[in-house]
């Protein structure tokens, strides 16, 4: 069994609206501890982290509240570090996805401490790739992934020494909203890409399983963070950019069932939840019974996890 540790991280000032800083506390009432302690886990809620503004940075014209969204990095950072060298699970609960610059990098800083690969698996309608130089909108809940992989436009955030992650070790499952420079930065660092249209040719039980193969060969750790808006917005309407197409009930959960058999995964987000913008609840229940199921809620006994 896990021993878990909850993270609250209450930012909205990333996604252009407000309403993602209520995300946590919605989580929380939706019974995500209790979920995993009645699988047998031990958990940890450390509460919210509470930043305070990153006042050593500029204001930047195509960086919005950079101030407080570097200062959520910053705390992140070092919140799920220290919970990973303790040797114990972190969940990040959202909050909107510029949280990830901090806590997958801070997952970085742990695989580097043990000299191990990292790899992200990005469950989002979006791509995450921008700049603030390239984003149409300076949100920069559109830029985690480019500012963990190492795109300079970003350097004063972190320390400059941070590990960064390989952007051919990120995997994006579900993406089908992809701006024009996006899509030439994503191809040119080469983030490995199963669009909505792969999904529907592949299947998700063959894309997971490509991606669990190639982590396990390299003794990876897997970090997963999981945008509500990979669902579809008719399952998971909680969420402030609804994109249609997105994933079902049944890939979702076929997606956690086997991520939890592969016994790979080192790490959680739950990002993006707007309960302002949520139908009676609907879209933090789905996160928690996902989040179940990540950490072994099964229906049928199987032949058992591999590690
Ligand atoms: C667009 C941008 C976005 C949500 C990420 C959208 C970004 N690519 N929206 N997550 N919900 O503004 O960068
Ligand atoms: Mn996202
Ligand atoms: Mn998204
Ligand atoms: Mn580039």
């Amino acid at each position: 069994m896990t021993t878990i540790t909850l993270i609250g991280a209450p930012i909205e000032e990333g996604s252009g609206r407000r309403g993602a800083a209520m995300g946590p506390t919605a989580l929380r009432i939706a019974g995500i501890d209790t979920v995993l302690r009645d699988l047998g886990h031990t958990v940890h809620d450390e509460g919210d982290v509470k930043p305070l503004p990153a006042r050593d940075l500029a204001n930047h014209p195509g960086a919005n509240n950079l101030q407080i969204v570097a200062a959520f990095a910053r705390a992140l950072h070092d919140s799920v570090h220290d919970t990973v060298r303790k040797g114990h699970f972190p969940i990040i609960l959202g909050g909107d996805h510029a949280l990830s610059m901090g806590s997958v990098s801070g997952m970085a800083r742990h695989a580097a401490d043990v000299g191990r690969p990292l790899f992200v698996l990005w469950l989002d309608a979006h791509a995450d790739f921008n700049s603030p130089s390239t984003s149409p909108s300076g949100n920069m809940h559109g830029m985690p992934v480019a500012f963990f992989c190492g795109q300079a436009e970003f350097a004063p955030i972190l320390p400059s020494d941070r590990p960064l992650v390989d952007p051919k070790k990120v995997f994006q499952v579900g993406i089908r909203s992809v701006d024009d420079r996006e899509r030439e930065e994503i191809t040119e660092h080469g983030v490995r890409v199963f669009d909505m249209r792969a999904v529907d040719e592949l299947g998700m039980a063959h894309i997971m399983r490509q991606i669990l193969e190639e982590v396990r060969a390299a003794n990876g750790l897997l970090h997963v963070s999981l945008d509500v808006d990979f669902m579809d917005p008719e399952l998971a309407p909680g969420v402030g950019t609804t994109v249609p197409g997105g994933a079902t009930f049944r890939e979702a959960h076929l997606i956690m069932e086997v991520l939890w058999e592969s016994g790979l995964v080192s790490s959680l987000d739950v990002v993006e939840l707007n309960p302002f913008l949520d139908d009676r609840g609907k879209s933090a229940r789905i996160l928690v019974e996902l989040t179940a199921s990540l950490f072994g809620r099964r229906v049928l006994d199987r032949p058992t996890r591999s590690a």
